[in-house]
């Protein structure tokens, strides 16, 4: 149909000033994908390619009444949530999400936002514990860099016997489906760099290739807003992980010589 309705797909994350991450990247996503964006903002940032000069936290309260706006009039074909940032927030944001999960039966895709990009944990334990708790059980896929597995899972995921391990421990958790992203593999081949996902008791290794670039600012939001569209559109999860995938790669194969600004720039999500 040449005027079909999009799919509704929301987000709730933190906004990035400099359009490269965060709920900018999310809402480039849909569009460039077909989907009708909507957001829920739980952080503002004042931030470029370079630093995060500023960061305020919208209330619970305020987080809880744009997600119930929109949910009780547009509803949402999927969700995904990004940057949250404490544990309270991480338990309105389920509490808001638990009618459009239970009626609608829509996707939930988490990405949990816990490291910097240099891989440093962003707050304390008590935000990767929440997300055990309230987030995992609730969620279609999550999909944490090896970084974030190990918080979540609280054991170290370098190598591929432990990511297969965290893998599993995060399904064990209440994830329906898990996406470590970033991961290495020793092949007989060579090292190989790729995705691991599992939705059953197998985790399977998704070859990828290592692109050389400073501009990967928004890739992991990109992958997991792409993700979300894949699912609003009905693909399975194995099918909507490839085509994010995909996806995102794409992107940041067409921002590799880009020179936005004079840090981490942005991939080529629009
Ligand atoms: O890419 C993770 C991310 C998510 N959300 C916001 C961010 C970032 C990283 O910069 O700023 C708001």
């Amino acid at each position: 149909m040449a005027n079909a309705q999009p799919v509704k797909v929301l987000t709730i994350g933190g906004s990035d000033s400099g359009g490269a991450a965060g709920v900018q990247a999310d809402l480039k996503t849909f569009t460039a994908l077909g989907a009708y964006g909507m957001s829920a903002l739980t952080v503002v940032t004042a931030q470029n390619s370079v630093e995060v000069a500023a960061l305020e936290r919208l209330s619970p309260q305020l987080v809880a009444a744009q997600i119930d706006a929109v949910l009780r009039d547009y509803g949402a074909a999927a969700v995904k949530t990004g940057f949250i940032g404490s544990a309270a927030l991480v338990e309105t944001i389920a509490r808001a999400l638990r009618p459009v999960r239970a009626q609608q039966a829509a996707p939930l895709v988490v990405d949990p936002v816990l490291v910097n990009h240099r891989g440093a944990s962003m707050f304390g334990a008590d935000v990767a514990q929440a997300y055990v708790t309230q987030l995992l059980p609730a969620c279609t896929v999550v999909t944490p860099n090896r970084r974030e597995a190990a918080l979540l899972c609280g054991s170290t995921v370098e190598n591929w016997p432990q990511v297969e391990g965290a893998a599993r421990q995060l399904r064990d958790m209440g994830a329906a489906n898990v996406l470590i992203t970033g991961v290495p593999r020793d092949t007989p081949h060579g090292a190989q760099f790729g995705d691991a996902f599992c939705g059953g008791p197998e985790v399977q290794f998704l070859a990828g290739e290592y692109i050389e670039t400073p501009n990967t600012h928004g890739s992991g939001d990109t992958l997991s807003a792409a993700l979300a569209v894949f699912l609003a559109q009905g693909l399975s999860p194995a099918a909507a992980v490839a085509q994010a995938c995909a996806f995102t790669a794409t992107a940041i194969r067409g921002a590799v010589h880009w020179r936005m600004g004079a840090g981490h720039g942005p991939v080529k999500n629009m």
